[in-house]
């Protein structure tokens, strides 16, 4: 039994040499020392040894067990180690590698030259006010001094939800709403997005955006038009830009205006990008109609006012010297990256 004790302790010292993952080493333990394990077979026979063998025997197993044991724990140790040291390896962060890139958005260039004409009016005691795209035909129309038939309505052809509900056309449908529940004085600018039944080229879309302004006041005249007009195209455009007032027609003005700009290109001088004009053509505007003004219940005898119409694409395209108004739209990274 010395003898096998021996071989066991040498055998298990062997294994134990070359193990190197703890499944392994378990298998050993279970192997020796488990309950069906090699020196519990062992120690289970010492009851066949005579009574001065069994106290030697006994002493040799349980140190041949313990020594294994202590094998056993050591090797636990080692291979924790070495497992923790290959996880060091495998898991190390290589801090020269270079970073992910956090890709920032930025605004629209509408939304910036929205803000931006905003700021100028807000600055002016302007209120900002919204409301619906969807529109009655009264609101769009109608309080506009253009009823059914108008011939001012086939400029506008617009896309109908039933006879009486359409997209709006122009957000002059807010400036009427508001007409109608606030009295004088009024000072508001009403952005948003207005549509039309037009194809899209370069610079038409079925959908595009407006910002309409509205001044109601005793004595507000046409030179107060001219003045907030001009402040606003020189903020957006420089000190240096001039603009021009031509005689229009609109059914909800008298009298009305075009209002143009004076061509950056050339200065006024006449070139391609101005058809040769020396001017380029940037909005409309007036003095509200007294019956749009009475309609909504406000006493033109007492009350004037004007308004305009700014269509955002146009004045955005000016601002960045771009030609195509479907770039506005296409959400091309590579073009929006540019401001
Ligand atoms: C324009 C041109 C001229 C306008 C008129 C009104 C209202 F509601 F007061 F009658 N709001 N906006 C107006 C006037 C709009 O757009 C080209």
């Amino acid at each position: 039994m010395r003898e096998a004790l021996e071989k066991i302790k040498l055998a298990a010292q062997k294994e134990l040499d070359v193990v190197s993952d703890a499944k392994a080493l378990e298998e050993i333990r279970v192997k020796y020392l488990g309950k069906k394990g090699e020196v519990t077979a062992i120690l289970k026979q010492m009851g066949k040894l005579s009574a001065e063998e069994r106290p030697i025997i006994g002493q040799l197993a349980n140190v041949v067990r313990a020594d294994i044991e202590q094998a056993i724990t050591d090797k636990v140790v080692a291979i924790k180690a070495l497992e923790n040291q290959k996880k060091l390896v495998e898991e190390a962060i290589d801090v020269t590698l270079p970073g992910k890139k956090k890709v920032i958005g930025k605004p629209h260039p509408l939304n910036k030259v929205l803000a931006e004409v905003e700021d100028v009016f807000l600055g002016m005691g302007f209120d900002i006010v919204e409301g619906p795209e969807v529109e009655t035909d009264y609101y769009c129309f109608e309080a506009l001094n253009m009823p059914k038939h108008h011939p001012a309505r086939d400029t506008q052809d617009t896309f109908y939800i039933n006879d009486n509900v359409v997209l709006r056309t122009q957000t002059s449908s807010v400036q009427i709403r508001t007409m109608e529940k606030t009295s004088p004085p009024i000072r508001i600018i009403s952005p948003g997005r207005v549509y039309r039944s037009d194809a899209v080229d370069a610079t038409h879309s079925p959908l595009f955006h407006q910002i309409e302004g509205l001044v109601i006041d005793k004595g507000v005249t046409m030179a107060d038009l001219k003045g907030t007009l001009e402040l606003l195209m020189k903020r957006l455009y420089g000190d240096k830009c001039k603009i021009r007032f031509r005689p229009h027609h609109f059914p909800y003005t008298e009298p009305s205006a075009e209002v143009d700009i004076m061509c950056f290109n050339c200065e006024g001088e006449g070139c391609p990008m101005c058809k040769q004009e020396g001017f380029i053509e940037l909005l409309g505007s007036g003095m509200v109609h007294p019956k749009v003004l009475s309609d909504c219940g406000i006493d033109p005898e007492v009350y004037s006012g004007f308004a305009f119409g700014i269509g955002l694409e146009r004045i955005t395209m000016g601002r960045f010297n771009i030609n195509d108004m479907r770039l506005l739209y296409e959400n091309d990274v590579r073009f929006l990256e540019q401001f």
